[in-house]
């Protein structure tokens, strides 16, 4: 699956978002999927599912070995989070800086966490940290026919200058 679309020289990307148990028991997944639509990003898939152990290990592996894990792990699979994969012109790095920094408490005021989030464990949203974990997290999550990414959208002239695609 190509996380880029479009010619090589593409700038517009696919990501992966997880709104985590903590804001679908706040009642947060609302708020939290505007403020990507707010930015102009597209969704192109979205389902709700509960994490099993399995795939926790594969999605945080770089995670495996340390000291919070297990916790990172119950946490995550405590309760149906929503997956979600979006795209927009450099949309990794746009929801990374959207999404704010992992301790919510040093995330900056505007930012989902910054504004939605105390905690570093407890921080409402994943987001894919690049492009080569955009492309592994999106295919543990979604198979290529749930991904609905064929159409142009219909305000991508009015949104974008040309050679910003
Ligand atoms: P992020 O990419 O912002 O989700 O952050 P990381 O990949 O570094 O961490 C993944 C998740 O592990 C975080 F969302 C929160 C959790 N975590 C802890 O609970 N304790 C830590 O010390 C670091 C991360």
């Amino acid at each position: 699956m190509q996380v880029t679309q479009g010619s090589n020289q593409s700038k517009i990307q696919k990501t992966l978002i997880l709104i985590k148990p903590d804001a679908m028991e706040r009642k947060l997944a609302g708020q939290i999927i505007t403020r990507f639509e707010q930015k102009g990003l597209d969704i192109v898939a979205i389902k709700m599912l509960t994490m099993t152990k399995e795939l926790a290990q594969k999605h945080y592996a770089q995670h495996l070995n340390k000291p919070f894990y297990k916790g990172l792990e119950e946490f995550m699979c405590s309760r149906p989070i929503i997956a979600m994969v979006v795209q927009g012109v450099e949309a990794i790095e746009v929801v990374r800086n959207l999404v704010g920094a992992t301790n919510a408490r040093k995330a900056l005021p505007g930012t989902i966490r910054g504004d939605l989030a105390n905690s570093l464990s407890s921080n409402v949203v994943h987001a894919s940290d690049s492009a080569e974990a955009a492309e592994k997290e999106i295919k543990l999550f979604f198979k290529e026919e749930e991904i609905f990414d064929k159409h142009k959208p219909i305000l991508q002239d009015l949104m974008y200058a040309k050679d910003e695609l």
